[in-house]
């Protein structure tokens, strides 16, 4: 519910915002030479807030000396961020329909971020409002777009769909749900595939993200999430981070850990990158991309051997470590330095950091988990975890920070999976299926019994031509999957393609018909964060347009196919997701509402949550509590350098950029004074080598594709690796991953590695270079609103 503030002049927070959006603006049009001014200006802006940490007399001094801004008639609601996973709380200041800033007031309803956010949840929501914003559904005639009514296009949808069903059968079809909906969009859309369409095939982002580590914790501890709640971030006496550049992309969370490590932890970085965190952290160690296993299995083979392991532990809790310790004894100091490029002294001096301290937390993202061998990497972090004793208590634990806003409740827990009905329950377990067709009043005959195509699967089937027709709801394939070339070219090839966005995105070009979904400030329902908390998501502003909840475009699809669901909010959404979904068995947006703080499993409505995992038991299928190891095997990744592609390049993120850019695309401040376009991180050795000076624009050429950009010329990498962001279609990333092989446990692709040649294009005149974007990057972003 929103909240109608009336307030007067002096309450100016919303006036600050607008202020210093405007003053960005206005930066933008005075300055012609250098770019980054406008982001400057606008950054600097909210940092002084942070920087002062101003009580709040000062902020509305400063909002009234910005500017005149009238006040009258804010809205404030208190919602969660619709950016990423970390879980941000705050109140959004709206008004007239527009969306003028976030500002996180209470602590009690923030537990994750108290009273920080950084730059994309207070300030991101120009698209909101954006001149391109879906408005209408659109059907394609003729090749080209015309707006359309409801009805029209939902009857187009319906006879698409059908149609492939009635030709090919229910498994011709691919359904993409949307890590960026709510979590009740997300279950109603895996309750459509299953009950109306009668397919598994149903998959989203998770698959090209994290799809790996849930693979991989789910088999040894039991849950496919982090164990640990927000007690082992704040407070663990050692942190062992790899694989995630944690202040660009989980930046509150990176303020959590640094200013415990001011306070004495000690912090371990395991990244290819001299990253931001490395400047702060005690021991930081480069690695070769796609060695992981390698050096994680070698610091456990030297655990072991110096006798630093937890003997009691693992006898009490785990199974498996004999089958381990025989498994690491190739992993020599020597061979993980050949391999993985680590020094013995730091593997040693970190294995010694990690078993001798009281607590410990492993915290990874997608450095580890997009590989050919990402599944290999997480039991190796898990079995490190466990051989040490850190798994279990308050202060330590395993902690992959997860990707977008809603990938753990949405993306996994609600189980649009090809594999699990919500709650991680076996979709091809015959008790299982009986439960979801009893309640769902279906025929048990008529609930598919395969597991059905993960999402990159489903590109691949296409060309194979077993698939036929998808429906995309809230995902940017044409960009974000590997080999774009290859994604675009199934989608152009369907015989069916529908797209649900809040933008007629590059995917949404090849569809037939385009339905436009509310976005995150427009809808109401719940998201869960990386560290399983499951919070509230208001509606802040009226829907634009003909936009509506995505959930209500399901439910209208499903009617048309004759299925009377009786779901009238999101609330009642939830109610039946807690009745079929164990883990959220006391979950209620009542309890939310009134203040509760519920990190799943909430086993019942007396239940009080659960703010880290596996305390007493493990609770893996094999029923017996125990943690049960299983051994990493992958050494090498899929591609090695030769002669033709000597070069290796890592893709990631960088902060003021979101995924395809969708939203952060949008937002002047951000794009224009930032990266506006696709760049490579070159070392000066290999820059030196190559001929490549700053700013000049390259062409990288790898076995799967080609991509021009501009050259940032930089120790991040180290000699011989190159990084690109994965944010752009034009010069991007993803016009070089592959899309085969595939990481079999997970069937997530090769992010991460990806031989490529470079070649030097010539310097453009006058060009803002983006080694100044990068000093830029690595200024403080995280604002605190006191
Ligand atoms: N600003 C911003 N924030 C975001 C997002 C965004 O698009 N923009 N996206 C969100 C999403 S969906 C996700 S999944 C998360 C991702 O969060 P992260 O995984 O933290 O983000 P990436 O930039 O992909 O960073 C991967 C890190 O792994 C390192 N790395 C690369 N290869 C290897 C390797 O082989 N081994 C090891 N150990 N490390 C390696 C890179 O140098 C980099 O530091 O971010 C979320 N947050
Ligand atoms: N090279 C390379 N590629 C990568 C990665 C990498 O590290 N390297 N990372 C991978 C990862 S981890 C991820 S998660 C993917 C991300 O890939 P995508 O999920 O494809 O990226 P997004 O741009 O976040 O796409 C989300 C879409 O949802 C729309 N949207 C936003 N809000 C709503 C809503 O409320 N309802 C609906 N219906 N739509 C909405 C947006 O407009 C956008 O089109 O990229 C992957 N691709
Ligand atoms: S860290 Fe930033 S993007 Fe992520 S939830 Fe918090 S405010 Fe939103
Ligand atoms: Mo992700």
């Amino acid at each position: 519910m929103t909240e109608n503030n009336k307030t007067d002049e002096k309450s100016g927070v919303a006036g600050f915002m607008q202020r210093a959006k405007q003053q960005a603006r206005e930066k933008t049009s005075e300055t012609t030479v250098t770019e980054s001014a406008p982001f400057k200006a606008f950054e600097q802006t909210a940092e002084s807030v942070a920087k002062n940490t101003m009580t709040e007399g000062q902020l509305f001094d400063t909002a009234d000396a910005l500017a005149d801004y009238r006040l009258s008639d804010v809205n404030v609601t208190d919602t969660t961020c619709g950016h990423c996973a970390v879980g941000c709380r705050f109140d959004l200041y709206t008004k007239d329909g527009e969306v003028l800033g976030a500002r996180p007031t209470d602590p009690e309803k923030a537990p994750v971020n108290g009273i920080s956010t950084c730059v994309k949840g207070k300030f991101t929501y120009s698209y909101v409002d954006d001149e391109d914003r879906l408005t209408e559904p659109l059907v394609k005639e003729n090749g080209e777009f015309r707006e359309a009514s409801w009805d029209e296009a939902l009857d187009r949808v319906v006879e698409g769909l059908g149609d492939i069903i009635d030709e090919y059968g229910p498994d011709a079809l691919g359904l993409i749900a949307s890590s960026k909906a709510t979590n009740e969009d997300n279950y109603v859309m895996q309750r459509f595939a299953r009950e109306v369409l009668g397919t598994n095939n149903i998959d989203n982002c998770n698959r090209l993200c994290h799809a790996a580590t849930v693979e991989g914790l789910a088999a040894t501890l039991g849950f496919g999430a982090a164990s640990t709640g927000l007690e082992a971030l704040e407070e663990t006496d050692c942190y062992l981070l790899t694989g995630s550049n944690i202040t660009e992309a989980h930046p509150v969370f990176a303020t959590r850990v640094k200013q415990n490590v001011a306070e004495g932890a000690e912090l371990i970085v395991f990244d290819p990158r001299k990253i931001q965190a490395a400047e702060y952290a005690d021991q930081f160690t480069r690695v070769e991309p796609g060695y992981d296993t390698t050096w994680i299995n070698g610091m456990i083979r030297y655990i072991i051997e110096e006798d630093l392991h937890d003997e009691k532990f693992i006898e009490e809790r785990v199974d498996g470590f004999e089958k381990v310790k025989e498994s690491v004894q190739q992993f020599t100091p020597e061979f993980v330095e050949k391999k993985a490029g680590v020094p013995p002294e730091e593997l040693k001096s970190a294995a010694e950091t990690i078993a001798n301290a009281d607590s410990c937390m492993f915290g990874w993202a997608l450095g580890l988990a997009e590989h050919t061998h990402g599944t290999d990497n997480i039991y190796a972090i898990a079995n490190l975890a466990l051989i040490t004793g850190h798994v279990g208590d308050s202060k330590s634990g395993l902690a992959p920070f997860r990707g977008q806003n809603n990938v753990q409740g949405g993306g996994g827990d609600m189980g649009p999976l090809p594999n699990n009905f919500p709650g991680y329950q076996s979709a091809t377990d015959d008790e299982n299926r009986a439960k979801f067709a009893d309640y769902w009043d279906m025929d048990i005959e008529d609930m598919p019994d395969e597991e059905g195509y993960r999402l990159t699967e489903m590109f691949l089937a296409a060309d194979d031509g077993d698939l036929k027709g998808m429906f995309v709801q809230g995902e940017n394939p044409t960009v974000s999957e590997p080999n774009i070339d290859h994604a675009q070219k199934v989608l152009e090839d369907l015989e069916f393609l529908a797209v649900q966005d809040i933008f007629l995105t590059r995917t949404a070009e090849h569809a037939d018909v385009v339905l436009p979904a509310t976005s995150t400030v427009e809808s109401n329902g719940t998201y869960t964060s990386s560290s399983r908390h499951v919070q509230l998501v208001k509606r802040a502003i009226e829907p634009k347009g003909n936009t509506k909840p995505d959930w209500a475009i399901t439910k209208a699809l499903a009617q048309r196919f004759g299925y009377e669901w009786e779901y009238e909010t999101a609330s009642d959404i939830m109610n039946e997701i807690s009745d079929l979904t164990p883990i959220y068995g006391g979950v209620s947006h009542e309890r939310l509402e009134n203040g509760e703080e519920l990190q799943w499993p909430v086993w019942d409505e007396d239940h009080p949550g659960t703010p880290y995992l596996y305390d007493e038991k493990f609770l893996t299928d094999e029923g017996d509590e125990l943690a049960h190891m299983h051994v990493a095997e992958g050494i090498d990744p899929a591609e090695l350098p030769d002669e033709q592609f000597p070069l290796v390049m890592t893709t990631g993120r960088v902060l003021y950029q979101y995924h395809t850019g969708t939203l952060t695309f949008r937002e002047e401040g951000l794009t224009e004074g930032y990266t506006g376009e696709s760049f490579v991180e070159i070392h000066p050795d290999t820059a030196a080598e190559y001929g490549v000076s700053e700013g000049e624009y390259v062409t990288l050429t790898s076995r799967h594709g080609t991509a021009e950009m501009k050259a940032a010329v930089t120790e991040r990498p180290s000699p011989g690796e190159v990084f690109t962001p994965m944010h752009y279609f034009k010069g991007g990333a993803n016009n070089l991953t592959k899309e085969e092989p595939l990481d079999p446990p997970s069937k997530t692709a090769e992010y991460k590695v990806t031989n490529v040649q470079l070649t030097a294009e010539g310097q453009p005149e006058g060009e803002r270079t983006p080694s100044e974007i990068e000093t830029e990057r690595d200024e403080p972003t995280v604002t605190t609103d006191d």
